[in-house]
């Protein structure tokens, strides 16, 4: 009976033991559960966080660059790289790059930092269609149907698009029959496809990624032969024009046809005084004699290139507010400048060997003469400009501990008296920009460690 007894007084506390137990083990899976979540939900706002501050430090990065723009030493030149910061700029404990494209190297895979020059590239309002058909992977019906689509009728041109083509698409719209006025917009015209377009570089930092050079084995399909192949859009723009008015901002002259010799006569005497500017004007020929460009001019002047830099700024064809599309072949790469007429692709790298050598007369249209003949050189100086006033600034930033990436991009115009922001965009979904070191290195990105 006392067994008994014993036997059920050690099964009871055996019971109650396992109950405890079970009890203890639930608060404890509680516990962590919170624990858990407390962590996760402390590690998204601290992301959170980071994300913010590199966004704040993109906007402050944005006015930094507007300022830079707006007090330019020569109003129309792509300020030099060394004159301003480009990488790892210091805002609070985030960090900022301003990623820009070296047109010399496109097997890097470290990014290249700097503002990036929209003249530089091929306007798509402006250049022809045998222009267009000369960029690298371009296709005759892409370069037709860009026309079409800009121009204000709707004839289609071979091998062209117009309404035809784009109202049989699910969703249908319209061609749209007036000019571009965004780069992204190219994505509607008929055969722009998303390789064309944006050919290997995926993330558009205009460096060669792992992802980009491992064939298929990762997105985008690339032909892994260790060098960028990048799209079309790293050769057009939308947003190149100057304003027809020099650095004091009064009107150019137009230095062509009736009447000519006696407007640009006083420009000429008081820059080089009465003896000079009749000497030049003597050899002018009549004085309603035409000019094709500003560079036909410097070559029938007989002027020296000096003397020319001097008042090329104020110098003009047309009457318009502002000259569109003029391609600045002082920072073009050679594959932009190989689509312009009395160029080509025979002329591209001489051009950009001549630039690498005399980097101290990059200030005027000039020394195009000394590289192409007489011909080619009155062919190619209608679509040339030695002036830039349209900047791409693409920023990149990270926060705290380096997360919270963030990427935005700025094109800034500074025809006016202050820089202005044309347009933005932001990148972030396309993923880490800045390379594979600043990945490893962006740890030590702490304020707090200091
Ligand atoms: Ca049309
Ligand atoms: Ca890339
Ligand atoms: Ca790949
Ligand atoms: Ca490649």
């Amino acid at each position: 009976m006392i067994e008994r007894v014993k036997s059920n007084g050690r099964r009871e506390s055996g019971s109650v033991l396992v109950i405890v137990l079970w009890i203890t083990f639930g608060i404890v899976s509680l516990a962590l559960y919170f624990a858990h979540s407390a962590s996760l939900e402390l590690r998204a706002a601290d992301n959170r966080a980071s994300s913010l501050a590199a966004q704040l430090a993109i906007d402050g990065t944005a006015r930094y660059v507007g300022y830079l723009l707006s007090n330019l030493e020569e109003p129309g030149k792509l300020p030099l790289r060394e004159t301003y910061s480009q990488k790892e700029i210091e805002i609070g404990e985030a960090r900022t790059w301003l990623i820009g494209r070296d047109i010399k190297d496109r097997t890097s895979s470290q990014p290249y930092f700097g503002l990036i020059d929209e003249a530089s590239k091929l306007n798509l309002n402006t250049a022809t269609v045998e222009m267009l058909e000369a960029l690298p992977g371009m296709t005759a019906g892409l370069a037709a149907a860009i026309v079409d689509w800009r121009d204000g009728d709707s004839d289609v041109s071979e091998s062209g698009a117009e309404d035809e083509t784009y109202l049989r698409l699910s969703p249908a719209y319209h061609c749209k029959n007036a000019k571009f006025e965004s780069l992204g917009e190219l994505r509607l015209v008929a055969g722009a496809d998303l390789n064309l377009l944006f050919g290997e570089d995926s993330n558009m930092n205009g460096v060669l990624d792992k992802n980009e050079d491992d064939g298929d084995k990762s997105l985008p399909l690339d032909n892994r032969d260790g060098r960028l192949d990048v799209g079309l859009m790293d050769f057009l723009t939308v947003y190149s024009r100057e304003a027809n008015t020099n650095a004091a901002g009064t009107a150019r002259v137009v230095v062509s046809g009736p009447g000519f010799a006696q407007r640009v006569a006083p420009l000429l005497q008081t820059t080089f005084g009465p003896e000079r500017a009749n000497q030049i004007l003597a050899r002018m020929g009549p004085p309603n004699a035409t000019f094709t460009s500003v560079l036909d001019f410097f070559m029938r002047s007989g002027m020296t290139e000096n003397d020319f830099t001097n008042i090329q700024q104020s110098l003009t064809l047309t009457n318009g507010a502002y000259v569109e599309g003029l391609v600045n072949v002082c920072t073009a790469p050679e594959e932009v400048l190989a689509c312009i007429p009395g160029i080509g692709t025979d002329k591209a790298a001489e051009i950009v060997a001549y630039r690498l050598a005399n980097p101290d007369k990059m200030n005027s249209v000039a020394w195009v003469a000394s590289v192409l003949d007489r011909s080619q050189a009155v062919r190619a100086g209608v679509y040339l400009t030695a002036h830039s006033y349209q900047f791409t600034a693409d920023i990149a930033a990270v926060g705290h501990f380096g997360r919270g990436f963030r990427r935005q991009r700025f094109i800034f115009d500074t025809t006016g008296k202050t820089a202005r922001i044309m347009q933005q965009e932001d990148l972030t979904q396309l993923g880490w920009a800045l390379g594979r070191q600043t990945w490893q290195d962006r740890r030590q990105f702490s304020g707090i460690t200091r």
